[in-house]
This record gives structure tokens, sequence and C-alpha cells, in this order.
């Protein structure tokens, strides 16, 4: 069994840290990636660190996730809210386990991000942690067999 974590990120993830830090947070996603890969470390896991405001990408990706990884996190950013081609993707390579992550708490931003459709197809979702909800994620795909 592969000990790779796949930790995909989605539009404007790329910008962290550059504009925004009211709401994101000060650190970049290189920062971010960077805690990641520690942390997988610690848990005797590797990441393979993403990010792409390519929708079609992300659907690649998480085929190749599929195929070989052991769990997935992922950020799909504004797409959460829009793309039927990502849940589509995620069900597609099920039983893959899938942590849904957001820093910023969707619930209590505007309307139109209370809804993901990643949600339903993911086995978990953390959202309002910043940074952390990433590496609460690799704790969660970890503990899992
Ligand atoms: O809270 C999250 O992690 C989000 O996935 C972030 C997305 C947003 O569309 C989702 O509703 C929630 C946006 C990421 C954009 O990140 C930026 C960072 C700095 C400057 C501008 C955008």
């Amino acid at each position: 069994m592969s000990n790779v974590i796949f930790v995909l990120n989605g539009p404007n993830l790329n910008m962290l840290g550059k504009r925004e830090p009211g709401i994101y947070g000060g650190k970049t996603l290189e920062a971010i990636g960077e805690d990641c890969a520690a942390e997988a470390a610690r848990l005797g896991l590797e990441v393979d660190f993403r990010q792409s405001n390519h929708e079609g990408v992300l659907v690649d990706w998480i085929q190749e996730a599929g195929a070989v990884a052991k769990g997935l996190v992922i950020n799909p950013g504004a797409y959460s809210h829009t793309s039927i081609a990502i849940h589509d993707a995620i069900r597609a390579v099920s039983p893959l386990p899938v942590a849904e992550v957001h820093l910023s708490n969707i619930h209590a931003r505007e309307q139109f991000r209370h809804h993901s459709w990643v949600s339903a197809v993911a086995t978990g979702m953390i959202c309002g942690f910043g940074p952390q909800g990433y590496i609460m994620a690799l704790h969660a795909l970890a503990a899992r067999p």
C-alpha cells in the first residue's frame, strides 16, 4: 500500500500570503506545503502537494490519486461551490479516503459558499482552522487503515 497522500489545492490558492491576509492569513501556500511535508514525515507518510487554477487539471490529479495514493486532501477553492466534475472525479476514486479542507469557515461567510459539491463525496470536511486544517486532515487520513 502506498504511503503517499496527495494534497491538492484549487484556484487562487497560489495567492495565499500575498493578498487578503485578513481572510486567509499570512502564510503562503508554499509554507503550508512545507508544513504538510514535515508533518507527513512524522506520520510515516509522504505528501505530493500541488496547486492548479484549472478544473480539468484537478480532475486529472484526482484520478491519479485514485491510482497511486493512500488518501487525498483537497482544498478545491471556489470549485467546491460549482464543480460537478470534481464531485464526479472524487466519486469515481471511491473508496479512496478524501479530506476536504477550507482555510475559512465557509458557513460563516457569504451564502454562496455554504454549499460544497465536494462535501457529499468526501470522507469528511474540515473548515475554519486556517492552515492547521491541512495538518488535521493528514492526521485523519493517517489514522485510517
Ligand atoms: O476557505 C477556503 O479555503 C476556500 O476554499 C478558499 C477559496 C474560496 O473560494 C472558498 O469559498 C473557501 C478562495 C481561495 C482564494 O485564495 C486567495 C488567497 C489570497 C488572495 C486571494 C484569494
